[in-house]
């Protein structure tokens, strides 16, 4: 009798064992970790800091966990920012990585080593839900109509469900993981960022068919009302209802960590709030006494919310770390007539930090940060110097994987300042405005630009100082901020900076 049972026991425990040592290096018991990316959320905006708008379910995490007063995204727009949170080296070390169009092809080359990559290695489910900006597809694109590939599916993510660009670019679908969601092939998609394609009305041409109007550039190709960048026509029915977004990727988050109940996951959210165009759903819409940016960042609350009520519901909160951040600072006019300066009133998305996204100056890069979770302390400020860039070197340590020195070349790890600790920090970081502008901040509390002859305002529209001069600037960020230049009082701290900054450019 026992001896019929022998094989039938051996294949199990075998099973057992091989499936116990694939996923060797992670227990149950580890925690899930959600990294909640917003977009264009300034420093000031969330009511924790100050903010008018009332943003409880997002103070809340700022309140019971650890936040940071000097964290920075690497740059002041999406695209360089996600690549340096994701690669852990800045984007500016080589070119073609600013503001990505629709339709490019993949940044994040396939099997390169990325925050997301650390975790799977580590045994984690890893998803990424909601706007994507790093390019799809290999050279010649994303293929919208067929199997997309390169993507976030090759560098670590077991799971997408994304916006492709943002949510003011063509093509307005979704994608999960390598397909456009709902697309018929009888109507395949076709996307241009050239030449117009098809005969779609853009807003340039039929400004009569404009929910929304544009501001400055979004006068292309209009659907729901709202005209983009770039051009597109097909694929009826896969458009986006701009208003359902944020539920959408609220949904699609839940799926992900509900299929994942057994397993530590590792979860990138990545919201399309706060970002243009700002159409909030019909239950935000007037709701904020702000306009359509407060009513988004009502909208984005909600989201963070739902995602801690279902933690909360389902037993997993003790057990779960977030990070809440956002990829650059705040912007008022990005593109579409939706009165974010005429509504401001008293909130003050800055801070009182200068300038604001695309700036070399603070509110540029310095954002909101805080992190909670299973012995993060709570209610606690951390002052030390934070780069988002060390996520991944603090998540590899945090995990026992080994970091791939070469390419997360400015990833530093700081997991004890990052779980409340202490530690010493950073030392120092750079900040890329546009126009490539690079800018540093050292621990001790100081600032410099160099000098470069770009326009002091953002050329296109947006009504925020660049923080470009002609001459070096140098501030003393704990003292007068950067209103008072200290270039020429203190022309000793000004070289030290400059050769700082030389020093990190020209790391090998
Ligand atoms: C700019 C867009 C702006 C926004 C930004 C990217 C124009 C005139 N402005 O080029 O609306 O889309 O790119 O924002 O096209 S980011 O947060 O994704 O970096
Ligand atoms: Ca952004």
């Amino acid at each position: 009798m026992k001896d019929r049972y022998l094989p039938a026991i051996l294949f199990v425990s075998l099973c057992f064992l091989s499936f116990g040592s694939s996923f060797s290096q992670v227990s149950k018991s580890q925690p899930n970790v959600i990294l909640i990316y917003t977009d264009d959320v300034g420093y000031g905006d969330i009511s924790f800091a100050g903010g008018k708008i009332p943003t409880p379910n997002i103070d809340y995490l700022f309140e019971n966990g650890l936040s940071f007063t000097q964290a920075y995204s690497t740059a002041a727009t999406c695209t360089p920012s996600r690549y340096s949170l994701l690669t852990g080296e800045y984007a500016w070390r080589a070119s073609g990585r600013g503001v990505a169009r629709g339709n490019a092809s993949a940044l994040i080359k396939p099997g390169r080593q990325t925050l997301a990559s650390v975790f799977q290695t580590a045994g984690y489910r890893t998803g990424v839900v909601g706007k994507w900006h790093l390019g799809l597809g290999e050279e010649d694109g994303p293929d919208w109509n067929g199997e997309i590939k390169a993507g976030p599916l090759d560098i670590g993510f077991d799971y997408a469900f994304l916006i492709p660009a943002t949510g003011d670019r063509v093509p307005t679908v979704f994608v999960e993981n390598r397909k456009v969601v709902n697309l018929d092939p009888s109507d395949p998609i076709q996307v241009s960022y050239g030449d117009k394609i098809g005969n779609w009305p853009t807003g340039k041409e039929n400004p009569e068919f404009l929910t929304t109007q544009y501001s400055h550039g979004h006068d292309q190709t209009i659907v729901n009302g709202i005209s983009r960048i770039g051009y597109m026509t097909g694929g009826k029915s896969a458009l986006w209802r701009d208003e359902d977004i944020s539920d959408r990727l609220v949904a699609e988050a839940l799926g992900f960590m509900e299929k994942n109940e057994d397993t530590p996951f590792f979860l990138y959210f990545s919201t399309h709030d706060i970002h243009v165009p700002r159409i909030a759903h019909e239950r935000f819409q007037e709701k904020s006494g702000f306009g359509p940016r407060g009513d988004v960042l009502l909208q984005l609350d909600e989201a963070v919310g739902e995602l801690t009520d279902y933690l909360k519901s389902s037993g997993k909160w003790k057990e779960t770390i977030i990070i809440l951040s956002s990829d650059n600072g705040p912007v008022w006019d990005d593109g579409y007539v939706d009165q974010a300066f005429e509504l401001i009133r008293d909130h003050d998305a800055t801070r009182g930090l200068r300038g604001g996204k695309y700036s070399a100056f603070e509110a540029g890069t310095r954002v909101p940060f805080a992190i909670i979770g299973p012995q993060i302390p709570a209610g606690k400020l951390e002052h030390r110097l934070f780069s988002q860039l060390d996520l991944l070197a603090s998540f590899s340590a945090y995990l026992g994987v080994e970091m791939n020195q070469e390419t997360a070349k400015d990833s530093e790890n700081h997991l004890n300042v990052l779980l409340g600790k202490g530690g010493p920090g950073r030392s120092g970081l750079v900040q890329e405005a546009i126009q490539n502008v690079l800018g540093y901040v050292s621990a001790d509390g100081f600032k410099y630009i160099p000098p470069s002859n770009g326009p002091a305002m953002v050329p296109w529209g947006p009504k925020i100082e660049t923080g470009f001069l002609e001459r070096p600037q140098l501030y003393s960020l704990t003292d007068s901020g950067e209103w008072e230049n200290l270039a020429e009082q203190m022309p000793e701290k000004l070289a030290e900076m400059a050769q700082k900054l030389e020093k990190v450019i020209n790391k090998q």
